[in-house]
Protein backbone atom coordinates (compact mmCIF):
# COMPACT_ATOMS: atom_id res chain seq x y z
CA UNK A 1 0.00 0.00 0.00
CA UNK A 2 1.33 3.43 -1.00
CA UNK A 3 1.23 5.17 2.37
CA UNK A 4 1.36 9.23 1.47
CA UNK A 5 0.42 12.24 3.85
CA UNK A 6 0.07 15.52 2.77
CA UNK A 7 3.10 17.49 2.83
CA UNK A 8 1.13 20.71 4.40
CA UNK A 9 0.42 18.97 7.48
CA UNK A 10 2.63 18.90 9.91
CA UNK A 11 1.98 17.43 13.76
CA UNK A 12 3.06 21.06 15.21
CA UNK A 13 -0.29 22.33 13.30
CA UNK A 14 -2.09 19.84 15.17
CA UNK A 15 -4.65 22.17 16.85
CA UNK A 16 -4.63 25.58 14.49
CA UNK A 17 -6.99 26.80 12.26
CA UNK A 18 -4.69 26.24 9.00
CA UNK A 19 -4.68 22.69 9.48
CA UNK A 20 -8.95 22.95 9.82
CA UNK A 21 -8.50 24.54 6.69
CA UNK A 22 -6.38 22.01 4.99
CA UNK A 23 -8.43 19.02 6.47
CA UNK A 24 -10.92 20.73 4.99
CA UNK A 25 -9.41 21.32 1.09
CA UNK A 26 -8.01 17.68 1.87
CA UNK A 27 -11.38 16.11 2.16
CA UNK A 28 -12.56 17.88 -0.81
CA UNK A 29 -8.93 16.76 -2.70
CA UNK A 30 -9.02 13.21 -1.33
CA UNK A 31 -12.50 12.24 -2.21
CA UNK A 32 -11.90 12.59 -6.02
CA UNK A 33 -8.53 10.67 -5.92
CA UNK A 34 -9.80 8.00 -4.13
CA UNK A 35 -12.66 7.90 -6.45
CA UNK A 36 -10.22 7.61 -9.46
CA UNK A 37 -7.95 4.91 -7.78
CA UNK A 38 -4.97 6.83 -7.64
CA UNK A 39 -3.91 7.38 -4.22
CA UNK A 40 -4.30 5.00 -1.38
CA UNK A 41 -3.77 5.17 2.03
CA UNK A 42 -4.03 4.92 6.11
CA UNK A 43 -4.91 8.73 6.44
CA UNK A 44 -6.80 8.67 2.85
CA UNK A 45 -9.07 5.45 4.31
CA UNK A 46 -9.77 7.28 7.00
CA UNK A 47 -10.87 10.66 5.47
CA UNK A 48 -12.99 7.90 3.16
CA UNK A 49 -14.68 7.03 6.36
CA UNK A 50 -15.53 10.72 7.67
CA UNK A 51 -16.78 11.97 4.21
CA UNK A 52 -19.51 9.44 4.11
CA UNK A 53 -20.79 11.65 6.57
CA UNK A 54 -19.93 14.88 5.34
CA UNK A 55 -22.18 17.15 5.03
CA UNK A 56 -22.83 19.50 2.16
CA UNK A 57 -22.25 23.15 3.25
CA UNK A 58 -24.17 26.01 0.70
CA UNK A 59 -22.41 29.08 2.97
CA UNK A 60 -19.47 29.49 4.36
CA UNK A 61 -17.67 32.62 6.47
CA UNK A 62 -20.97 34.28 8.06
CA UNK A 63 -20.29 35.65 11.19
CA UNK A 64 -17.21 34.08 11.02
CA UNK A 65 -14.86 34.97 14.72
CA UNK A 66 -11.44 36.06 13.51
CA UNK A 67 -9.72 34.12 16.03
CA UNK A 68 -8.19 30.23 16.39
CA UNK A 69 -10.43 27.57 15.56
CA UNK A 70 -10.25 24.65 18.95
CA UNK A 71 -8.91 21.68 17.22
CA UNK A 72 -11.67 19.38 16.27
CA UNK A 73 -9.75 16.88 19.10
CA UNK A 74 -10.53 19.10 22.05
CA UNK A 75 -14.10 20.06 20.72
CA UNK A 76 -15.07 16.47 20.48
CA UNK A 77 -13.33 15.22 23.88
CA UNK A 78 -14.04 17.90 26.18
CA UNK A 79 -18.17 17.80 26.18
CA UNK A 80 -20.53 18.92 28.65
CA UNK A 81 -23.81 16.36 28.46
CA UNK A 82 -24.81 15.49 31.79
CA UNK A 83 -27.23 12.83 30.12
CA UNK A 84 -23.82 10.39 29.76
CA UNK A 85 -22.07 11.91 32.89
CA UNK A 86 -20.93 15.08 34.44
CA UNK A 87 -16.89 13.89 33.76
CA UNK A 88 -16.03 15.72 30.76
CA UNK A 89 -13.77 13.75 29.19
CA UNK A 90 -15.77 10.72 30.10
CA UNK A 91 -18.91 11.31 27.74
CA UNK A 92 -17.19 10.75 24.62
CA UNK A 93 -16.46 7.33 25.19
CA UNK A 94 -20.37 6.79 26.96
CA UNK A 95 -21.78 8.21 23.93
CA UNK A 96 -20.42 5.98 21.30
CA UNK A 97 -23.63 3.53 20.91
CA UNK A 98 -26.01 6.59 21.17
CA UNK A 99 -28.67 5.40 18.04
CA UNK A 100 -29.54 8.90 16.20
CA UNK A 101 -31.32 7.45 13.85
CA UNK A 102 -34.42 7.20 13.48
CA UNK A 103 -34.80 10.71 15.27
CA UNK A 104 -38.17 12.70 15.78
CA UNK A 105 -38.21 16.48 16.52
CA UNK A 106 -41.83 17.39 17.28
CA UNK A 107 -43.23 20.74 17.12
CA UNK A 108 -46.09 21.30 19.49
CA UNK A 109 -47.67 24.00 21.29
CA UNK A 110 -49.13 27.41 20.40
CA UNK A 111 -48.60 26.67 16.58
CA UNK A 112 -51.26 26.58 13.79
CA UNK A 113 -50.86 22.84 13.80
CA UNK A 114 -48.33 20.28 15.37
CA UNK A 115 -46.11 18.77 13.19
CA UNK A 116 -43.41 15.97 13.21
CA UNK A 117 -39.93 16.01 11.25
CA UNK A 118 -37.70 13.66 10.22
CA UNK A 119 -34.29 13.99 11.40
CA UNK A 120 -33.26 13.33 7.11
CA UNK A 121 -35.87 15.78 6.08
CA UNK A 122 -34.24 18.79 8.59
CA UNK A 123 -31.05 17.81 7.83
CA UNK A 124 -31.88 18.89 4.22
CA UNK A 125 -34.81 22.06 4.77
CA UNK A 126 -32.72 24.48 4.69
CA UNK A 127 -29.00 25.14 2.58
CA UNK A 128 -26.49 24.17 5.11
CA UNK A 129 -24.15 26.98 6.64
CA UNK A 130 -20.98 26.93 8.40
CA UNK A 131 -20.77 29.51 11.02
CA UNK A 132 -17.37 29.65 13.35
CA UNK A 133 -18.64 31.03 16.63
CA UNK A 134 -17.26 31.69 20.10
CA UNK A 135 -18.69 29.29 22.29
CA UNK A 136 -18.24 29.95 26.26
CA UNK A 137 -19.25 27.76 28.89
CA UNK A 138 -20.30 29.11 32.36
CA UNK A 139 -17.70 27.13 34.40
CA UNK A 140 -15.59 29.84 32.71
CA UNK A 141 -13.94 27.59 29.70
CA UNK A 142 -14.27 28.71 25.81
CA UNK A 143 -13.70 27.30 22.42
CA UNK A 144 -14.10 28.80 18.76
CA UNK A 145 -16.35 26.22 16.83
CA UNK A 146 -17.37 25.79 13.39
CA UNK A 147 -20.44 24.82 13.74
CA UNK A 148 -22.82 23.81 10.63
CA UNK A 149 -26.49 24.25 10.70
CA UNK A 150 -29.23 26.30 9.77
CA UNK A 151 -31.24 29.67 11.19
CA UNK A 152 -33.48 28.98 14.01
CA UNK A 153 -35.73 31.71 13.00
CA UNK A 154 -36.29 30.13 9.48
CA UNK A 155 -37.07 26.81 11.39
CA UNK A 156 -39.77 28.97 13.48
CA UNK A 157 -41.51 30.23 10.71
CA UNK A 158 -41.49 26.88 9.17
CA UNK A 159 -43.47 26.11 12.19
CA UNK A 160 -45.86 28.59 12.20
CA UNK A 161 -46.18 29.98 15.92
CA UNK A 162 -49.86 31.57 16.24
CA UNK A 163 -49.53 35.20 17.85
CA UNK A 164 -49.93 33.83 21.84
CA UNK A 165 -46.47 31.78 21.28
CA UNK A 166 -43.85 34.24 23.79
CA UNK A 167 -41.25 31.66 24.56
CA UNK A 168 -39.74 28.24 22.78
CA UNK A 169 -39.35 26.00 25.27
CA UNK A 170 -36.88 22.51 24.02
CA UNK A 171 -36.73 19.59 25.26
CA UNK A 172 -33.64 16.22 25.37
CA UNK A 173 -34.25 12.80 24.29
CA UNK A 174 -34.62 11.20 27.89
CA UNK A 175 -33.90 7.26 27.45
CA UNK A 176 -32.09 5.86 30.25
CA UNK A 177 -31.41 2.83 28.55
CA UNK A 178 -28.85 4.72 26.40
CA UNK A 179 -27.77 7.30 29.04
CA UNK A 180 -26.76 6.06 31.77
CA UNK A 181 -26.05 10.37 33.44
CA UNK A 182 -29.96 9.19 33.55
CA UNK A 183 -29.88 7.54 36.75
CA UNK A 184 -28.20 10.32 38.69
CA UNK A 185 -30.85 13.20 39.45
CA UNK A 186 -28.41 15.95 38.84
CA UNK A 187 -30.72 17.71 37.12
CA UNK A 188 -34.60 17.42 36.65
CA UNK A 189 -34.65 15.24 33.56
CA UNK A 190 -35.68 15.79 30.91
CA UNK A 191 -33.30 18.63 30.17
CA UNK A 192 -35.01 21.33 29.29
CA UNK A 193 -34.27 24.48 28.28
CA UNK A 194 -36.23 28.06 26.51
CA UNK A 195 -35.43 31.53 25.28
CA UNK A 196 -38.02 34.20 24.77
CA UNK A 197 -39.64 34.44 21.15
CA UNK A 198 -37.57 37.87 20.09
CA UNK A 199 -34.00 35.61 21.23
CA UNK A 200 -35.03 32.52 19.11
CA UNK A 201 -35.83 34.55 15.91
CA UNK A 202 -32.00 36.60 16.12
CA UNK A 203 -30.04 35.79 13.33
CA UNK A 204 -27.49 34.26 15.14
CA UNK A 205 -29.26 31.54 16.82
CA UNK A 206 -28.31 28.41 15.23
CA UNK A 207 -29.73 25.09 14.74
CA UNK A 208 -26.56 22.74 14.35
CA UNK A 209 -26.62 19.17 12.70
CA UNK A 210 -22.51 19.10 12.33
CA UNK A 211 -19.41 20.48 13.37
CA UNK A 212 -16.15 20.63 11.08
CA UNK A 213 -17.59 20.02 8.13
CA UNK A 214 -19.18 16.48 9.79
CA UNK A 215 -22.52 15.83 11.09
CA UNK A 216 -22.61 16.06 15.20
CA UNK A 217 -20.48 13.53 17.10
CA UNK A 218 -23.25 12.00 19.40
CA UNK A 219 -21.00 13.67 22.60
CA UNK A 220 -21.90 17.39 20.94
CA UNK A 221 -25.69 16.69 21.12
CA UNK A 222 -26.48 14.48 17.75
CA UNK A 223 -28.26 14.49 15.77
CA UNK A 224 -29.32 18.23 16.58
CA UNK A 225 -29.15 21.14 18.66
CA UNK A 226 -28.95 24.49 19.44
CA UNK A 227 -26.09 27.05 19.36
CA UNK A 228 -26.86 30.30 20.79
CA UNK A 229 -23.63 31.99 20.80
CA UNK A 230 -23.71 35.11 23.12
CA UNK A 231 -25.27 32.80 26.19
CA UNK A 232 -23.60 30.44 28.37
CA UNK A 233 -23.02 26.92 27.04
CA UNK A 234 -25.85 25.19 29.17
CA UNK A 235 -28.49 26.94 26.82
CA UNK A 236 -27.41 25.16 24.03
CA UNK A 237 -29.37 22.23 24.49
CA UNK A 238 -28.71 18.66 22.86
CA UNK A 239 -29.86 15.95 20.81
CA UNK A 240 -33.55 18.00 21.22
CA UNK A 241 -36.88 15.63 20.52
CA UNK A 242 -39.28 18.52 21.00
CA UNK A 243 -39.98 22.10 20.42
CA UNK A 244 -42.72 23.46 22.25
CA UNK A 245 -43.97 27.00 21.48
CA UNK A 246 -45.70 28.88 25.10
CA UNK A 247 -47.19 31.58 26.36
CA UNK A 248 -45.05 31.56 29.70
CA UNK A 249 -41.84 31.60 30.68
CA UNK A 250 -40.37 27.78 30.31
CA UNK A 251 -38.50 26.33 33.84
CA UNK A 252 -35.35 25.29 32.30
CA UNK A 253 -33.57 22.28 34.04
CA UNK A 254 -30.73 24.67 35.25
CA UNK A 255 -33.40 27.00 36.88
CA UNK A 256 -34.80 24.60 38.70
CA UNK A 257 -31.44 23.30 39.80
CA UNK A 258 -30.15 26.24 41.30
CA UNK A 259 -31.70 29.52 40.21
CA UNK A 260 -29.80 31.54 42.44
CA UNK A 261 -26.57 30.08 40.43
CA UNK A 262 -28.51 29.88 36.91
CA UNK A 263 -30.74 32.20 35.31
CA UNK A 264 -33.03 31.67 32.66
CA UNK A 265 -31.39 34.21 30.46
CA UNK A 266 -27.95 33.35 30.65
CA UNK A 267 -26.34 35.66 28.31
CA UNK A 268 -22.58 36.13 29.29
CA UNK A 269 -21.92 38.51 31.37
CA UNK A 270 -18.32 39.78 32.40
CA UNK A 271 -19.84 41.92 35.01
CA UNK A 272 -22.18 39.62 36.72
CA UNK A 273 -20.41 36.86 38.82
CA UNK A 274 -21.29 33.41 39.15
CA UNK A 275 -21.80 32.90 42.78
CA UNK A 276 -18.79 30.51 43.08
CA UNK A 277 -16.49 32.16 40.66
CA UNK A 278 -15.66 35.15 38.20
CA UNK A 279 -17.11 35.34 34.76
CA UNK A 280 -14.70 38.39 34.03
CA UNK A 281 -12.27 35.75 32.40
CA UNK A 282 -11.93 32.43 31.04
CA UNK A 283 -9.50 29.85 30.03
CA UNK A 284 -9.60 29.23 26.20
CA UNK A 285 -9.35 25.38 25.28
CA UNK A 286 -5.70 24.86 23.80
CA UNK A 287 -4.24 28.23 25.20
CA UNK A 288 -2.03 28.70 28.17
CA UNK A 289 -3.52 31.60 30.55
CA UNK A 290 -6.79 33.46 30.35
CA UNK A 291 -8.48 36.05 28.43
CA UNK A 292 -11.23 38.70 29.28
CA UNK A 293 -14.29 37.65 28.73
CA UNK A 294 -16.75 40.15 26.47
CA UNK A 295 -19.62 40.87 26.89
CA UNK A 296 -22.53 38.99 25.26
CA UNK A 297 -19.45 36.38 24.25
CA UNK A 298 -18.51 39.13 21.76
CA UNK A 299 -21.56 39.74 20.14
CA UNK A 300 -23.46 42.68 21.92
CA UNK A 301 -23.30 45.05 18.50
CA UNK A 302 -25.88 42.37 17.52
CA UNK A 303 -27.91 41.59 20.47
CA UNK A 304 -27.96 44.27 23.24
CA UNK A 305 -30.72 45.54 21.51
CA UNK A 306 -32.70 42.64 22.59
CA UNK A 307 -31.79 43.57 26.59
CA UNK A 308 -32.35 46.71 26.36
CA UNK A 309 -34.14 47.85 29.69
CA UNK A 310 -33.30 45.16 31.53
CA UNK A 311 -31.21 45.01 34.48
CA UNK A 312 -28.88 42.70 33.49
CA UNK A 313 -27.68 41.93 37.32
CA UNK A 314 -31.85 40.73 38.04
CA UNK A 315 -32.08 39.12 34.61
CA UNK A 316 -29.21 36.71 34.35
N1 LIG B 1 -29.14 17.85 26.79
C1 LIG B 1 -28.09 18.52 27.23
N2 LIG B 1 -27.71 19.63 26.58
C2 LIG B 1 -26.62 20.33 27.02
C3 LIG B 1 -25.92 19.93 28.19
C4 LIG B 1 -26.35 18.74 28.84
O1 LIG B 1 -25.80 18.30 29.86
N3 LIG B 1 -27.43 18.07 28.33
N4 LIG B 1 -24.86 20.67 28.64
C5 LIG B 1 -24.85 22.09 28.27
C6 LIG B 1 -23.62 22.74 28.66
S1 LIG B 1 -23.44 23.11 30.30
C7 LIG B 1 -22.67 23.12 27.74
S2 LIG B 1 -21.32 24.01 28.20
C8 LIG B 1 -22.81 22.73 26.31
C9 LIG B 1 -21.58 21.98 25.87
O2 LIG B 1 -21.59 21.79 24.48
P1 LIG B 1 -20.33 21.05 23.83
O3 LIG B 1 -20.06 19.85 24.67
O4 LIG B 1 -20.72 20.71 22.43
O5 LIG B 1 -19.18 22.00 23.87
O6 LIG B 1 -23.94 21.91 26.06
C10 LIG B 1 -25.11 22.26 26.76
N5 LIG B 1 -26.21 21.45 26.34
MO1 LIG C 1 -21.70 24.71 30.38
Amino acid sequence: MLVKKPPCIKSSEITDKKLYMNRRQFIVGSTALVTSGLIHSSSFQETEEKSKQKLKVAKRGEHMVKEKVTSFDEATSYTNFYEFSTGKRSVKKLSQSFRTRPWTLSVEGEVKQPKKFDIEELIHMFPLEERVYRWRCVEAWSMVIPWIGFSLAGFIKKCEPTSKAKYVEFTTLYDPDQMPGLSAPVLDWPYVEGLRMDEAMHPLALVAVGMYDELLPNQNGAPIRLVIPWKYGFKSIKSTVKVRFVQKMPKSSWVRKKPEEYGFFGNVNPNVDHPRWTQATERRIGEEGRRKTPMFNGYADQVSQLYTGMNLRKFY
